[in-house]
């Protein structure tokens, strides 16, 4: 059952499993409208994640730094809409893990390939903090590195596996998290790559 992580961070062990199929189908429909891409940081570096959004808004970093926005700058035309098979399953999820209220109206979707990571960060571009944020991963396992309130404080290292899901709110919504450098492998159906969904309130 779901395991809690630290107050208001709770892991669900495969809670996503049953549904690998139709969320991998649903990321494929997305990026066929909204590619994924490298963003770039605020600094000029493009990130070793490739990202893409569904949802009415959607996470964009560049020169000027990150926000969200309602159009991809790559296309011009809205984020792909929020599937209602990707809100239920985590408005699911934040439920059983305490979230009464959850209302995400963004999904970002990260595509890691062998050596892509993520350094230490905080997510603190949404507007109501007071909403979790649920994550699903899947494909290839990541050591997810799962730090404190401080970019300094320790971390601990967390292997987030295909159809884990985990629920980030309260205490823990503001605390430093990170991925270590994806280990190289393959998945099933999915291949040498892993993808995580990120549902927000972002607006
Ligand atoms: C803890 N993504 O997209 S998911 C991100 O696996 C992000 O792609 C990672 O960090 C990934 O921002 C980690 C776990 C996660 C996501 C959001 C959080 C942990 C979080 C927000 C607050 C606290
Ligand atoms: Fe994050």
């Amino acid at each position: 059952g779901p395991e809690a992580l630290s107050d208001g961070a709770v892991l669900m062990r495969g809670f996503a499993v049953s549904e690998t199929d139709a969320l991998i189908t649903g990321i494929e429909s997305v990026a066929t409208q909204a590619p994924f891409r490298r963003l770039m940081t605020p600094g000029g570096k493009p990130m070793s994640a490739a990202m893409t959004n569904c949802g009415a808004a959607g996470w964009v970093s560049d020169r000027r730094g990150y926000r969200y926005e309602a159009c991809d700058p790559q296309t011009g035309r809205p984020w792909p809409e929020m599937s209602d098979g990707f809100r239920d399953l985590a408005v699911e999820a934040a439920r059983l893990a305490g979230f009464e209220d959850f209302t995400p109206d963004a999904c970002l979707i990260n595509l890691y390939e062998p050596g892509a990571r993520m350094s230490l960060h905080q997510d603190r571009d949404e507007t109501d903090l007071s909403q979790p944020i649920v994550s699903v991963s899947l494909g290839l396992e990541a050591v997810f590195l799962w730090g404190g309130m401080a970019r300094t404080d320790p971390t601990q290292k967390i292997i987030l596996r295909h159809g884990d899901v985990v629920v980030f709110g309260g205490a823990s919504r503001l605390r430093f998290h990170g991925i270590a450098p994806l280990k190289p492998g393959r998945c099933p159906g999915i291949g040498a790559r892993r993808y995580n969904l990120t549902f927000r309130r972002a607006i």
